[in-house]
Parts: structure tokens; sequence; C-alpha cells
């Protein structure tokens, strides 16, 4: 059965792949899994028809038959657990792969998200100056330890997976503030994902949405 996900009928990022349904589309790409898009305004997320699939009115969502999934998270590990080559089959390395998962999302991204409300809803406020600064010493700690951790390895945990997957599309949210350069080893792991065949036919996916080109 094909799945359908959906996604922002107009992306705030402009087709740069910063939504979180590029995550999903890595994984469907990575698994080979064909997959339908639904594209929805944002008026349109907050309608009941949506929120009968998404609690909080968001993007992006899974339906596959009987199911509807919500969390970018629950839905690339359902996808990464239902096809090969994105989780080990060794139970031990498999669980190590889904606790970077959770890393990604519970213990990277909050920090970077943190830094995003800061520069785009608080650059207005009085302590904007003096909070940026501690936000993004807050990301560089994580990111320290991160760095440490992956050293001069490829990936995260031997052959790359669904953590690896997150991993990468939650330290991407740092294109264009510099922070990522400052661990050389990051962002070459970042290069590795961008430039895997699954992630360029995601992309393109998503960016010719933004486009109204057909990927090619
Ligand atoms: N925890 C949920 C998940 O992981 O699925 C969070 C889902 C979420 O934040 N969805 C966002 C959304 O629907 C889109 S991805 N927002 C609309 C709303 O809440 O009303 C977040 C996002 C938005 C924009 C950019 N960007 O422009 O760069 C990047 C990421």
């Amino acid at each position: 059965m094909i799945p359908t996900i959906t996604a922002f009928e107009r992306s705030p990022d402009r087709g740069r792949g910063l939504a979180r349904d590029m995550r999903v589309r890595w994984a469907l790409e990575e698994a080979g899994q064909p997959y339908k898009v639904r594209l929805v305004s944002f008026s349109g997320m907050k309608k009941p028809a949506h929120r009968a699939l998404h609690p909080f009115g968001q993007i992006p969502t899974y339906e596959e038959g009987d199911l509807a999934l919500f969390e970018s998270g629950a839905i690339v590990f359902h996808i990464a657990e239902r096809h090969a080559g994105l989780l080990p089959d060794d139970a031990n390395a498999r669980a190590r792969a889904i606790s970077w998962m959770f890393a990604a999302l519970n213990t990277v991204e909050p920090p970077i998200l943190e830094r995003q409300t800061a520069v785009l809803l608080e650059r207005d406020e009085t302590w904007h100056e003096q909070r940026l600064p501690m936000v993004e010493d807050r990301i560089r700690d994580r990111l320290g330890e991160l760095s440490g951790r992956l050293g001069d390895a490829d990936w995260l945990d031997g052959a790359f997976s669904a953590g690896d997957l997150m991993m990468v599309h939650v330290l991407l949210r740092l294109s264009g503030s510099g922070i990522l350069d400052e661990y050389p080893n990051l962002s070459a792991y970042v290069a590795r994902g961008e430039a895997r065949p699954a992630y360029k036919r995601a992309f393109a996916a998503q960016l010719a949405v933004f486009t109204g080109e057909s990927p090619t």
C-alpha cells in the first residue's frame, strides 16, 4: 500500500528541505517506498479534518490503510521498522540506532529550536542580544559532545541508520548560522547525509513543491 504524507503547501523554508516532512520523505526514499504527498495550507492544518490526523494541527502526517501517524520521529521509526536499510538487524545495534534517533530529537534538537525561536520571534525584545549568545552556547555544548563522539567515523554507530537520518536533518536546521562550521567533522557528517541519493531525491521532491516544477 502506498502511504500518503502531508507537507506544507507553501513551506516557509522556500524549498530548503528544513520542514519535517523532509525526514519522512528521506526515510521513504532510503526504504525505496513510493509515497504520495497531500499538500496542506496553514489554515487547512488547523481544520478538524487535519486535526483528526494530527492533534496539534501540524505536518507531517502519515497515512497507510487504517493507520494514521503524526510526529516525524514516530513516522520515521515506523518506516525504519518495516523496511530494510534504516535499522540494523542485530538487536543491540538496532537499539543503539534507536537511541540516536531519540538523542537527535530530545537532546540535540531542543537547543537548536530555542535558537530558531530567539532569532524569529524574540529579535525585538530588549533582552534578545543577551539571550542569543547563551542559547548558541547551549547548542555548542551539545555539538561539542556530538563531535567528540562521532570523531572521524562516517556515521554515529557503524552503518548509516535512521539515527543518522534524524541527526543530520536536525543539524541541517543550523544551516546559515555558522555554528556547524565550528565542528568540521559534523559539517562533513551532514554533507555525507546530503550526498546520499535518497536524500537528494527527497530534497528534489520537496523543492519541486516550492518551484512548481517536477523533480528531475
Ligand atoms: N514534533 C513534531 C514533529 O517532529 O513532527 C513537530 C512538527 C512541526 O513542528 N511541524 C511544523 C508545522 O506544522 C512544520 S516543520 N508548523 C505549522 C504550525 O505549527 O502551525 C517545522 C519547520 C517549519 C519551518 C521551517 N523553516 O521555515 O525553515 C523549518 C521547520
